[in-house]
């Protein structure tokens, strides 16, 4: 239509050309007001198409914002949009997309349990609230019990730390009373020190003194040559000691004699016999016929009985107040009954040589020093105290002068029985007769038995 208003124009200009100028103006005026009113029409057209348009896209919702639910009922549609007005528009799911439906279902699981969860949580804190309200009365009450508690706690605590002190004090007194102990232990053992090295020097003392009373004795024993003091012999009116004394004297006579021991001023009978072995022998015993009885007690052995030129113990006490004078040896004679003799000697005897008193002390036998022929039965006796039937001074748990019919320096019992039965040579019996073990055994009795004493020859000479 322009295109033709524009040739309009063209071929009104063309027809006119200077002569019409006037009515060219005219014309133009006329063109551009339709040209405009065109315009105006087209302009409001468009506005009117644009308006309607978007009418028609967006329309007013009259009740509200739209509700959007997932698969309510809708088949396969996934998400359903329901306007205000009722109407309902449905999402469906694209066959070739990949199947979310279970995740959205699963997504839907989880929120309708997030909604259950809260409701739950909501009637829970509800609940709880109640519950709190009792665990809140219970706490107070607790509380209150535990204040009491707490109370009696420290009152207990006080209470304690004052036992506390009171131990304290008490462990005081029992460590002082412990200190004082300690040392009265300690000075106890400082005194027992002292007591025992006291008791150790009087001990060591006494036993130098023991020494040196021993070495007295044994000099005075050796002394013996003291007796060189005395007359050797009895020419001169002095008393003969003993029978080597009367040898001394010139008498070489077997017989009786009267001698007085140092200790024994009244004296004594006694049978001498100056012809075995060069003399001067003292008899103290002797057994040839059985005609006296030697089972005797104790009296008699110490004061001696029998007759001095036959049967006859000299005893005890006269034993030993010769021998205390010197070192004595002793002779034993023996003889059976087929006349065989032997004898049995002894360099050193004595009776009671350190006895205070002998009598009380048994008469104990020293003896030492065996030579002779018929072996020695008497060694074993060393020591022993002297046993008759009526005093045990053995070591058997019987009476060993009783079991053995004698009387003996027994031990527990015998080698040799020189004072049992006169049983005549061989017996059935066992040891109870005169025996001398070393020649003739337990079972035989010696026809003669003759036990001598004299200073031994170094006392002599
Ligand atoms: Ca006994």
């Amino acid at each position: 239509m322009v295109n033709d208003l524009w040739k309009i124009m063209n071929s009104a200009s063309e027809l006119g050309d200077g002569s019409q100028h006037k009515s060219k103006s005219t014309c133009s005026y006329l063109l551009w007001t339709t040209l405009l009113f065109v315009i105006v029409l087209l302009a409001v057209t468009v506005t009117g198409t644009v308006l309607f348009m978007n009418n028609y896209h967006a329309p007013p919702m009259p009740d509200g914002p739209p509700l959007i639910r997932t698969n309510q009922g809708e088949g396969n549609a996934l998400v359903t949009v329901e306007r205000g007005d009722g109407s309902r528009v449905n999402i469906f799911i694209d066959p070739n997309c990949p199947d979310y439906g279970k995740n959205f279902l699963r997504l839907e699981g989880a929120h309708t349990s997030l909604l259950h969860s809260l409701t739950d949580h909501d009637s829970d804190l509800k609940g709880q609230k109640g519950q709190d309200n009792v665990l809140l009365v219970n706490l107070a009450e607790q509380l209150g019990t535990m204040s009491v508690h707490a109370s009696q706690l420290k009152r207990d605590y006080d209470s304690l730390r004052r036992g506390q002190g009171n131990l304290g004090q008490e462990l005081n007194v029992l460590q002082t009373e412990q200190g004082r102990l300690i040392q009265l232990l300690s000075e106890s053992q400082v005194n027992m020190v002292k007591v025992v090295n006291s008791v150790n020097e009087a001990l060591s003392s006494l036993q130098k003194e023991t020494g040196s009373i021993k070495n007295r004795l044994k000099a005075d024993l050796q002394r013996a040559p003291t007796r060189g003091a005395r007359p050797k012999t009895c020419a001169n009116g002095s008393r003969p000691r003993d029978c080597s004394d009367i040898y001394a004297s010139g008498q070489r006579e077997d017989g009786t004699y009267s001698i007085f021991p140092t200790h024994h001023p009244s004296g004594f009978q006694a049978f001498c016999d100056m012809t075995t072995d060069g003399g001067g022998w003292t008899v103290i015993q002797r057994r040839e016929d059985g005609s006296i009885s030697f089972f005797r007690g104790w009296d008699a052995y110490r004061n001696g009985f029998g007759k001095i030129t036959g049967e006859h113990w000299l005893g005890l006490r006269q034993i030993n107040t010769l021998t205390i004078q010197a070192n004595y040896e002793l002779r034993i004679d023996l003889e059976d009954f087929e006349n065989n003799t032997a004898f049995a000697q002894y360099g050193t005897f004595g009776v009671g040589l350190l006895s205070v008193d002998p009598n009380d002390d048994g008469y104990p036998l020293t003896i030492a020093d065996y030579s002779g022929t018929a072996g020695d039965s008497l060694m074993k006796h060393n020591g022993m105290k002297f046993t008759t039937m009526d005093q045990d001074n053995d070591h058997s748990e019987n009476n060993c002068a009783s079991f053995y019919h004698g009387a003996w320096w027994y031990r527990n019992c015998h080698t040799s029985n020189l004072n049992g039965k006169y049983l005549n040579g061989q017996h059935t019996s066992y040891a109870d007769g005169i025996e001398w073990s070393s020649w003739t055994g337990w079972q035989y009795s010696l026809k003669f038995s003759e036990m001598k004493i004299r200073p031994t020859k170094k006392e002599t000479k």
